[in-house]
C-alpha cells in the first residue's frame, strides 16, 4: 500500500494543466506556497508527439524530459524552486501506452508504430494491437488492446507484465525521483493490470512516493477502480459526475451525506475534484463555463472533508483540442487565456480554510431544504454556500471559538491579523448571523481571525 509522501496537513493539489515548467516555477513562490497548496502537478513532462493539440502530452515518444513545457535543467529548476516555496511536485506519468503514429519526438526521436528507439521495439507491445472499441465488460480487452478510436492508429499498448518494460517504467519514475519529484499522478491505469502497476511500483527508489491514480468508475465494466487502491489513491469519478448534477440541477441540501455513503471509495484513499482536463471538455465535470456553479462546487468542495482534492487549473477554450495558449508560458493570470482557478480569491484561499480543517470531520450541517447550506469542520472552521437565486439571512450555529473572522470568500486575512474585506464575529454560544447573497459564500476559520 502506498503511503503518501505528506506535506503535513497540506494536502490540496493545483494542476498546472501543460503550464511550462518555468512558468510553474513563477507560481510556485508567487502563490501556491503563500496560499498553503500541498502539491502542485506538471503535466506529462516526457517526450511526445509535434503538434499543438493539448492530447499530444498522452502520446509518450521516449522518457526524455524534453518538450513544449520545457527541458531536463528546467524542470529540475521547477522542482527545486517548488521545493523551496513549500510545494512538493507530482509528474502526471503515461505508462500505459506509446504514441499511435510515427514522426519525430519533441526530443528529436524518430519513431514508428511499436518502435521507439532507446525505449522500446515490437516485442515490448501486447499481441491485441486493434482498438479498445466499446467493450468494457471484458477485462483483457481494455487492458491489452489498444486505446483510441476505432478506425483509426490506436496507442501502442505496453506489455506492462514484461520485466523490461516494467523497468523501463521504474526507470522513468526513479528518474523523476532523481529529479526531486514527490509523486505521480497515473495515466489510465484501468488500462493497466493492478498487479503489473504494483511490480512497477515495487521498484521504486522512493517507497513513499504518493501515488494518484487515474480510474474512471464505469457501471458493469469489468475492472473496477477499487483494484488500484492496493497501489495508492485513486481518484473517484463519480464525486465530479455528482458534484455537476447536484450544482446544476438538483438541491445541495442533498449534499449533507455526500462522500461515502454515496458509495465513493474510502475518503482517505481518494482523490477528489471539480473537474480534470478530460471534464471539462467532455460534459462529465464542470467547467469555467460553468460560473456560480463551478466557483461554489470549488468551495463546498475545499471545505468538505472528502478525499483529497484537486483543483484544475487550465485555459479558456474554444474547440476540444485546442493547446496551451502562448507557447505554454504564463507571465501573468488572467491573461492570454489563462484561467489560473487556483488562484481566484474564492478557490485559493479556501486551501488554507482546508489546511486548518485538516482532521475533523463536517459538524453543525444547516439546510433550508433546497440550495443553502452551511457546515463546520470541528472547532476549526465554517462555511455557508448558497446557490439560491437570492441572499439569505439566518443566525448559524457553529462550534468556532468566540472571536472576529475575517471572510476569505470576499477578502483576504492580513499579516499580524485584519482582513481586506467582511468580518464575522461569532458569539461565546458559537452563533453568529449573516446575510448571504444568491450564488454567493461565507468562508470563516481559524487562521484567518482579524
Ligand atoms: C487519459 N486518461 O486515462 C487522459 O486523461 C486522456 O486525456 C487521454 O486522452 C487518454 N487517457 C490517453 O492517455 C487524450 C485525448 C484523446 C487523445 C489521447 C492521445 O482525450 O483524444 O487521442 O489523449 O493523445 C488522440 C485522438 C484519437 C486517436 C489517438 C491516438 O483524439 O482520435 O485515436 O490520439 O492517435 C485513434
Ligand atoms: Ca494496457
Amino acid at each position: 500500500a502506498a503511503a503518501p509522501s505528506a506535506n503535513g496537513p497540506k494536502k490540496v493539489t493545483a494542476v498546472l494543466f501543460e503550464w511550462s515548467f518555468d512558468s510553474i516555477a513563477r507560481e510556485c513562490t508567487r502563490t501556491l506556497g503563500p496560499k498553503g497548496y500541498g502539491f502542485v502537478q506538471v503535466s506529462p513532462p516526457q517526450e511526445r508527439i509535434q503538434g499543438s493539440a493539448w492530447w499530444t502530452a498522452y502520446q509518450p515518444v521516449s522518457y526524455k524530459i524534453q518538450g513544449p513545457l520545457g527541458d531536463r535543467a528546467a524542470f529540475k529548476n521547477m522542482v527545486d524552486t517548488c521545493h523551496g516555496a513549500g510545494v512538493k511536485v507530482i509528474a502526471d506519468t503515461v505508462l500505459n501506452h506509446m504514441t499511435s503514429g510515427a514522426g519525430t519526438g519533441t526530443a528529436g526521436t524518430q519513431y514508428s508504430k511499436y518502435t521507439y528507439p532507446g525505449v522500446y521495439s515490437d516485442a515490448d507491445f501486447h499481441g491485441c494491437r486493434r482498438p479498445i472499441g466499446t467493450n468494457y465488460a471484458d477485462r483483457r480487452n481494455v487492458q491489452e488492446c489498444e486505446l483510441g478510436d476505432a478506425g483509426q492508429p490506436s496507442l501502442s499498448d505496453l506489455d506492462t507484465g514484461s520485466e523490461y518494460v516494467r523497468g523501463r517504467i521504474a526507470g522513468y519514475l526513479n528518474d523523476l525521483t532523481a529529479l526531486g519529484v514527490d509523486g505521480f499522478r497515473v495515466d489510465a491505469v484501468k488500462h493497466v493490470p493492478a498487479s503489473d502497476l504494483a511490480a512497477i511500483r515495487a521498484r521504486s527508489t522512493d517507497p513513499n512516493a504518493y501515488w494518484i491514480q487515474e480510474a474512471i468508475f464505469g457501471a458493469g465494466e469489468a475492472v473496477s477502480p477499487t483494484e488500484y487502491l492496493g497501489n495508492g489513491d485513486v481518484q473517484e469519478f463519480r464525486y465530479t459526475s455528482d458534484l455537476k448534477r447536484i450544482f446544476t440541477n438538483e438541491k445541495l441540501s442533498y449534499l449533507k451525506n455526500f462522500g461515502e455513503s454515496w458509495g465513493y471509495m474510502p475518503s482517505g484513499q481518494s482523490g477528489s475534484m471539480v473537474t480534470n482536463h478530460d471534464t471539462e471538455r467532455n460534459g462529465n465535470g464542470l467547467n469555467y463555463r460553468d460560473g456560480a456553479a463551478y466557483t461554489l462546487a470549488h468551495v463546498f468542495m475545499l471545505a468538505h472533508p472528502y478525499g483529497t482534492p484537486s483543483v484544475h487549473s487550465g485555459y479558456e477554450f474554444a474547440g476540444r483540442d485546442d493547446g496551451a495558449p502562448n507557447g505554454h508560458d504564463v507571465r501573468a493570470c488572467y491573461s492570454n487565456g489563462w484561467s489560473c482557478q487556483h488562484a481566484w480569491r474564492q478557490i485559493a484561499n479556501m486551501v488554507a480554510f482546508r489546511n486548518a480543517a485538516e482532521g475533523t470531520g463536517i459538524t453543525d450541517w444547516w439546510d433550508n431544504g433546497n440550495n443553502a447550506i452551511a457546515f463546520g469542520r470541528g472547532d476549526k472552521a465554517f462555511a455557508v454556500v448558497n446557490r439560491e437565486g437570492g441572499a439569505i439571512t439566518h443566525t448559524f450555529q457553529t462550534s468556532l471559538p468566540a472571536g472576529t473572522y475575517c471572510d476569505v470568500q470576499h477578502g483576504d486575512p492580513v499579516a499580524g491579523g485584519g482582513c481586506t474585506g467582511p468580518t464575522y464575529t461569532v458569539g461565546p454560544d458559537g452563533r453568529f448571523t449573516a446575510t448571504v447573497g444568491g450564488n454567493d459564500a461565507i468562508a470563516l476559520h481559524v487562521g484567518a481571525v482579524d
